[in-house]
């Protein structure tokens, strides 16, 4: 079986103690490849090998750092096919999305490559004579990088090419469920001429490899997306020694269905918010909150939809649902299931394990006669999980969507604007969509969530590039006198 290594400082080395993990097909279970896990020696290493690129690196002109990016984005667009193909034996999601995934990676590479010559500050009159102010952007310097496994390379991708247009250096830490398209991903950098040490890819597992990363003083920020119980570890640990540290995590996502609303454009986006990738994103649609008078109609239409989506490979034309990453998140959607049963809730759909393949396959779920409250429609399946809640109107409904803890994507369905306003303005989210799903954020536009999904950072749109510079302020003062702000004003 072909071994993948780490690498480090330009090279690809094996890890200190030897040790490999296996990547696994989670549709077919059939192993794709054996990949060195990192010890706390090696993530050292990979930040001390950070730190000596970081001069060379944030000391060239960021245009020409663009210039690699470029030509990043146009590998990564010639190699488009081969790597959703890759991405959909080791992740899963059908090919369709594998090459979303893909565009996703390509369309930041090509957005971030612009910000080369667009890292502007601001200028301003000074309050003195012949003095002026200015603002510039510097890096922030090393950063560490923690990603997930659903979207093995848009979400890396999100990070670190606005990072590297900025001039900072990486260590880059994958899911270990996902390696192979980040070690892709690092083969495309250095084909597009990234110098040696700028990004280092250290692979294993969270409770090592992140923790060494989380643990290291010399990294400058840490930016993750994951779950929300290993971002709340990260910022106890990071606090002890004031770092930047960015987190998208969860999102409990609701689509309001309005009495007004296009009902089968409505079924349309809450099967592809529900059930694409499996419900394996944080942007997933898991509660959809539906006017009570249009309810048995939505109802019946959706389950009827459901029954025609195929489970599968998804290298197979004709799937709509790949499988579950992995057995244990198998073991937490039909642990939900029996929640959702235990307190009440009907299930009308789904509802278990079953086995097209031997990987791990979970049938698209549909529960209604949901309330609020239940812990299936608060907490965080990440998978194929749908609640049905009805409402008798749309302040009731945004306050349904408003009581969980998330804040990340948010939609309504209605053909009245003053409804679609009014949710604009109300619902607690960072996204909110109008008559199409809670997925399918573009990279141009802010990507990250209110309350417990994150804390305030935004990643995508021009907040990628604040989220990995620092500003400094800047006062030149021409008048040859030493000149007192707030005190010489005259
Ligand atoms: C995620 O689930 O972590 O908007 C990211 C979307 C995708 C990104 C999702 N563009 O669903």
């Amino acid at each position: 079986m072909q071994e993948y290594k780490l690498f480090i400082n330009g090279e690809w080395i094996s890890s200190g103690s030897g040790e490999t993990f296996d990547n696994i097909n989670p549709a077919t279970l059939e192993p794709i490849g054996k990949f060195h896990r990192a010890t706390e020696e090696d993530v050292n290493r990979a930040v001390d090998s950070a730190e000596d690129a970081f001069d060379s690196w944030s000391s060239t002109p960021a245009p020409q750092r663009a210039m690699i990016l470029y030509r990043t984005a146009r590998i990564l667009e010639d190699k488009k096919e081969e790597l959703a193909r890759l991405m959909t034996q080791e992740m899963g999601k059908v090919l369709s999305e594998t090459r979303g995934d893909v565009q996703e990676a390509i369309d930041i590479t090509y957005y971030a490559a612009g910000e080369g010559r667009r890292l502007f500050g601001e200028t301003t009159p000074s309050e003195l004579h012949d003095k002026f102010c200015m603002t510039v952007l510097r890096p922030i310097g090393v950063v560490g990088m923690i990603t997930p496994w659903n979207f093995p390379i848009a979400i890396p991708s999100w990070k670190i090419m606005p990072a590297l247009v900025a001039g900072n250096t990486i260590v880059f830490k994958p899911a270990s469920d996902t390696p192979l398209l980040s070690v892709e991903l690092v083969k495309i950098l250095m084909e597009a001429g990234l110098p040696p040490g700028v990004l280092n890819l250290v692979m294993g597992e969270g409770s090592t490899v992140g923790s060494a990363i989380v643990h290291n003083r010399k990294l400058r920020s840490i930016s993750f997306t994951g779950s929300l119980e290993t971002g709340k570890w990260i910022l106890g640990e990071t606090s002890r020694n004031m770092r930047r540290v960015s987190l998208e995590l969860g999102g409990k996502n609701p689509i309001i269905v309005m009495d007004d609303a296009k009902i089968d454009l409505a079924i349309d986006g809450v099967t592809w918010g529900a059930f694409g990738t499996t419900g394996q994103r944080c942007t997933a649609a898991s509660r959809v909150i539906v006017h009570e008078k249009i309810l048995p109609e939505f109802q019946e239409k959706l389950i009827e939809r459901t029954k025609k989506l195929r489970l599968g490979n998804g290298l197979d034309d004709g799937v709509d649902i790949g499988p579950l990453i992995n057995e244990s998140q198998l073991k937490k959607v039909a642990k939900y299931v029996d929640i959702g049963k235990s307190e009440g809730a009907k299930l009308v759909h789904g509802g278990k394990a079953v086995k097209p393949l031997p990987g791990h396959f979970f049938e698209p779920t549909i529960f209604t006669d949901v309330t609020y409250d239940m812990r299936i429609a608060q907490e965080e399946i990440f998978g194929p999980v749908v609640s049905l809640i009805s409402t008798p109107g749309l302040d009731d409904a945004i306050r349904i969507a408003n009581s969980v803890e998330y804040g990340l994507s948010s939609s309504i369905y209605t053909e009245n604007m003053r409804n679609a306003f009014r949710a604009i303005e109300k619902i607690e989210a960072g996204i909110t969509y109008v008559n199409s799903s809670t997925i399918g954020a573009e990279v141009h536009l802010p990507f990250g969530g209110v309350k417990s999904t994150g804390n305030g950072t935004r990643e995508a749109g021009t907040t990628a590039i604040e989220e990995f510079t620092e500003i400094k302020a800047v006062y030149f003062d021409y008048s040859g006198k030493l000149q007192k702000a707030q005190i010489d004003l005259e």
